[in-house]
């Protein structure tokens, strides 16, 4: 291939009918290869049309919608980076996603036009266009006087196609640069791994504002000329009554979970399915287990990052998929786990996991010392998860060194949230950990204590971050407490406060 460029590889994929389908939505529409071809190339001619300099972001918050994807392969196409926002994110996280992006151009929802174009005005943004997922908007009213002919810019393998942003201990969000050749390469190794084959059919239930929905699986069913079946947004019970057309199904456990509650899921709605693949967070056993009992299939599961894509995967054939675990490392990622001295530990010992591999991130957005700190010496990068590898290679995951919830496949960061609640007037102090949850996994929970004299209102607390933040962030319940237990350093004894309130949410069942 002579242009490392991302989307010259995925193009390279379309089936040689063009006119065959390529993805179908919830909603009736119907996609044709041509029709990606095409809006790609109109997209990428506006995008190029704008004159940004190379390297320009093009930053986008917006609902779920196949214009939406296509955005976003236009802008590999034209060469410039994408930024995906969580359509959660409210004005303050918008305001520094975009005041650090400093992104060329912003694709946001006609609702949000009147806010987040003055953000965007002031963070020096030239262009804002919206896009709506009812396919109005001015990107595409601007696109449709573009030309249909493109040819795809020239890329190299290091340049930048994306920037995720990912958070850290510091509660600062960071944002992580991918290069095309990290996604493709990635992209590559999973066709092979998983298996993927003619005829296979995708659907595609998560959002595209991260790695899940974004590259794994997109980029899965594009680079094998795959046709997906496009859900705007998950529901279990439109999933169920679509998998006897499907191949291969990707969620985070909370949609396992979700889809087991379903009636309809049974050994038959499955007939044609090859492949389940769970990711993003920790998956039940007990998920699992019952997963291949009603299903007769057995969730595959893998493990990955923002800032590599995909680490580890349970064998598609050749071998056990053992729940609990995340499988092996893929091929051309190297996997280790350390002690805390830097030195290996020995087989079946926990440890600090870290990773070596072409899938592995370019470092952080404008933040070298961060992202040298991130890296041993010998270019490993410390994913900040702790785990073990057993006699026979399985790596399990069991915690994380970063203070970190995940909820429902969403990363929170206590440190962020805290930072919140501690500007309240009357907060003296605030810590925000993760119980186990039926339906999300783990969910927050914050204890709070007051300054001396004022009194705190839990709920009130809770109504005051739900106005700032994006709603998954907000912690479940609050609790206002006359003191924090303390380790005789003064520091917050996290792991005593998780287990104080581990049985919370215990008796609620998965809606
Ligand atoms: C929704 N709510 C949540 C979450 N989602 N609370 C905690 N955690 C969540 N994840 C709350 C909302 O705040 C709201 O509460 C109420 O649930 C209903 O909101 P709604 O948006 O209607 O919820 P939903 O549509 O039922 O969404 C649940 C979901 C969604 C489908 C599980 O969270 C989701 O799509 N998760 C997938 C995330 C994902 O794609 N992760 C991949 C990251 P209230 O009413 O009180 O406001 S990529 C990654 O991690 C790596 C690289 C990897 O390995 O893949
Ligand atoms: P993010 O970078 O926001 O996409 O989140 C990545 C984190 O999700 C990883 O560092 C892990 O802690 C977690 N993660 C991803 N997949 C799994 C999995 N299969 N099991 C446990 N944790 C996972």
């Amino acid at each position: 291939m002579n242009n490392p460029n991302l989307f010259a590889a995925l193009r390279a994929a379309f089936p040689a009918a063009l006119d065959d389908l390529a993805i179908e939505t919830d909603n009736g529409l119907l996609y044709s290869w041509r029709d990606l071809e095409r809006s790609t190339a109109m997209m990428a001619n506006l995008l190029q049309s704008l004159k940004l300099p190379d390297g320009a972001r093009v930053a986008v918050q917006i609902e779920k919608s196949v214009e939406a994807m296509v955005l976003y392969l236009a802008t590999l196409r034209a060469g410039y980076v994408f930024l995906p926002l969580n359509t959660a994110y409210q004005s303050a996280e918008m305001d520094y996603f975009i005041g650090n992006a400093e992104p060329a151009v912003v694709v946001c929802s006609s609702a949000n036009f009147g806010w987040l174009s003055k953000l965007a005005f002031k963070a020096g943004t030239q262009n804002v266009f919206t896009l709506n997922d009812d396919r109005t908007g001015s990107l595409l009213d601007r696109a449709a006087h573009c030309s249909d002919q493109h040819e795809v810019a020239v890329r190299q393998a290091d340049d930048l196609a994306a920037i995720l942003y990912t958070s850290g201990t510091t509660g600062r969000s960071k944002g992580a640069m991918l290069s095309h050749g990290n996604l493709l390469s990635n992209a590559l190794v999973l066709k092979d791994y998983w298996g993927w084959t003619q005829g296979d059919v995708l659907i595609h239930a998560l959002p595209i504002f991260h790695v899940h929905g974004l590259f794994v699986a997109i980029h899965g069913a594009l680079i094998n000329g795959s046709k997906m079946i496009w859900l705007s947004k998950f529901d279990a019970k439109k999933v169920v009554e679509k998998l006897p057309e499907a191949t291969v199904f990707m969620g985070v456990p909370t949609l396992y979970v979700r889809l087991l509650a379903e009636p309809g899921l049974q050994r038959d709605a499955c007939r044609n399915m090859r492949l389940f693949v769970a990711g993003s967070a920790p998956l039940l056993i007990e998920t699992f287990n019952e997963w291949q009992a009603r299903t007769g299939q057995t969730i595959l599961e893998r493990y990955g990052m923002s800032e590599t894509a995909m680490l580890t995967s349970n064998p598609y054939q050749g071998g056990e998929r053992r729940g609990g675990t995340v499988g092996f490392a893929l091929p051309g990622v190297s996997l280790r786990v350390q002690g805390d001295d830097g030195q290996p530990v020995p087989v079946g010992e926990i440890g600090n996991i870290q990773v070596k591999g072409s899938n592995v991130f370019q470092g952080y957005w404008r933040m070298p010392e961060k992202t040298a700190e991130e890296f041993t010496a010998d270019g490993y990068f410390k994913t900040g998860d702790v785990g073990r590898i057993d006699a026979d290679g399985y790596i399990t995951i069991v915690g994380r060194s970063k203070d970190l919830i995940i909820s429902g496949g969403y990363n929170v960061y206590p440190a962020e949230i805290e930072g919140y609640i501690n500007e309240l007037p009357g907060v003296a102090e605030s810590a925000v950990v993760g119980v186990p949850h039926p339906d999300f996994g783990e969910v927050g929970v914050v204890v709070v204590i007051a300054k001396p004299g004022a009194v705190l209102d839990g709920a009130q607390i809770l109504a005051d971050m739900k106005a700032r933040l994006a709603n998954f962030k907000v912690p479940k319940q609050c609790f206002i407490v006359s003191e924090l237990p303390r380790n005789t350093m003064g520091k917050v004894q996290k792991n005593l406060l998780r287990e104080q309130y581990k049985a919370l949410f215990s008796s609620t069942s998965p809606k």
